[in-house]
């Protein structure tokens, strides 16, 4: 029997599906660079990923893009087979300036066809990648070259365009940040988030490319929390988030707490300010970017992420039995007597998992979550924090935040002042 998470979970939620609970050490991502005179140089963050390095040829900037498979790790217990570029789901970063002519250089190390494609670049026809359309595919082996210009600044992406559903469900995508030439206007902390979503069978190290639904793996740069980076802030520091949707079938609607953001651009350029509206929520649809901004307004860890509750969850199963509710005492009595220790869990929901230690298959993370200062978070996939600071040590990990009182419970006078009967 292929033991797959819905074969495991099929009978209720048993003990297999405990939640193991990792500590997360929170780090620091590259600290805002210096401003430099006439305008800031900015250069973009990318948590848990990078920046593809370039150098300059007779005024040419050169990348190299190479298609690869490799061991990827979503999160401490699950290790996949990935395809990629240069060992990375999401390949790193492409940066460059606005108006800049670039040579992209992609060696094929896969077994099949591939092209790239260059999402919301205007491109001549000929460097669209399109297999079959505009270029032949790239074959095993072979390095095509790529001749382009990014003429406007702004937020793209990448991805093959040759059996998309497999190589995109494989990890094959990333985002391209350009750049304006005038420079930023005032000083940001500028992020690089690429959303995507695998279907991981428990157990398994591939994932399955012919799902269209029940996504067990939900990421941000290729990490499922608690193994995401944490985004870094400064209160009052003006926060850009590049957000890129490649995944296979579903939008996320990414949502960030303690702050109200405005889109500012999407892949198509820029939102006219006097079309931007305030936000806490902004939905990612698949094969779309958009770049939300904010003023960092407070200090805290402040949640961002995908408000499907079902993508804020690792490789759940959702074939098993509703038990909330449940008075499960009996039944498990008599099952304990043919499979020893078998405990029926969920019936006061799913939370209490989080808190034990359960046997896992090899090479899964179901129900794993993260361990926060009051306690477990019960979440994972799709969420990370922005720490926000009153003051910022470049380079020092700022921990978690515990310089708020935390809601606690209430004391008796307060219940008899208030009028509060329980
Ligand atoms: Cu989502």
């Amino acid at each position: 029997m292929t033991l797959s998470r819905r074969t495991m979970l099929g009978t209720g939620l048993v003990a297999l599906a405990g939640k193991r609970v990792l500590a997360k050490a929170p780090q620091t991502p590259e600290p805002v660079p210096a401003p430099a005179s006439g305008g800031h140089k900015p250069s973009v963050v990318v948590p848990n990923g990078s920046v593809l390095p370039s150098k300059v040829v007779r005024g040419v900037r050169v990348y190299h893009l190479v298609a690869t498979e490799f061991d990827h790790e979503i999160a401490p217990g699950l290790v996949i087979k990935a395809w990629g570029y240069n060992n990375a789901t999401p390949g790193p970063v492409i940066e460059a300036t606005e108006g800049e002519r670039v040579r992209i250089y992609v060696t094929n190390k896969l077994p099949e066809v591939t092209t790239i494609h260059w999402h919301g670049v205007f491109v001549p026809f000929g460097m669209d990648g399109v297999a079959g359309l505009t270029q032949e595919g790239i074959g095993p082996g072979k390095t095509f070259k790529y001749e382009l210009t990014f003429d406007r600044a702004g937020t793209f992406m990448y991805h093959p365009h040759v059996d998309e559903m497999t190589q995109i469900a494989l990890g094959m995508h990333g985002m391209i940040v350009v750049h304006p030439r005038s420079g930023e206007s005032a000083r940001v902390r500028d992020y690089s988030l690429m959303t995507h979503e695998m279907m991981v069978p428990i157990g398994a190290r591939r994932a399955d490319p012919l799902a269209m639904n029940d996504f067990n793996v939900l990421t941000f740069n290729g990490k499922a929390f608690p193994a995401t980076d944490p985004l870094v802030a400064q209160v009052g520091d003006r926060v850009r988030i590049r957000i890129g949707n490649l995944g296979p079938m579903d939008h996320h609607p990414i949502h960030l707490h303690g702050h109200a953001f405005e889109v500012v651009a999407t892949d198509g350029g820029t939102v006219p300010p006097s079309a931007r509206v305030p936000e806490t929520t902004v939905i990612v649809p698949v094969g779309t970017v958009r770049v939300v901004e904010f003023t960092a307004r407070a200090a805290g860890d402040w949640p961002l992420h995908c408000h499907m509750t079902h993508h804020a969850m690792n490789q759940m199963g959702h074939a098993a039995a509703n038990l909330v509710g449940a008075d499960p005492a009996g039944v498990d009595a008599k099952l304990s007597r043919v499979v020893p220790g078998y405990m029926t869990m969920g019936q006061a929901g799913m939370h209490e998992m989080s808190t034990m230690r359960m046997p896992q298959p090899a090479n899964a993370i179901s129900m794993l979550g993260g361990k926060g200062p009051y306690g477990v978070i019960d979440m994972g996939g799709m969420f990370t924090t922005v720490k926000v600071r009153d003051h910022l040590v470049p380079g020092q990990d700022p921990g978690w935040y515990t310089g708020s009182p935390a809601a606690g419970e209430a004391s008796p006078s307060d219940l008899v002042g208030d009028g509060i009967t329980p």
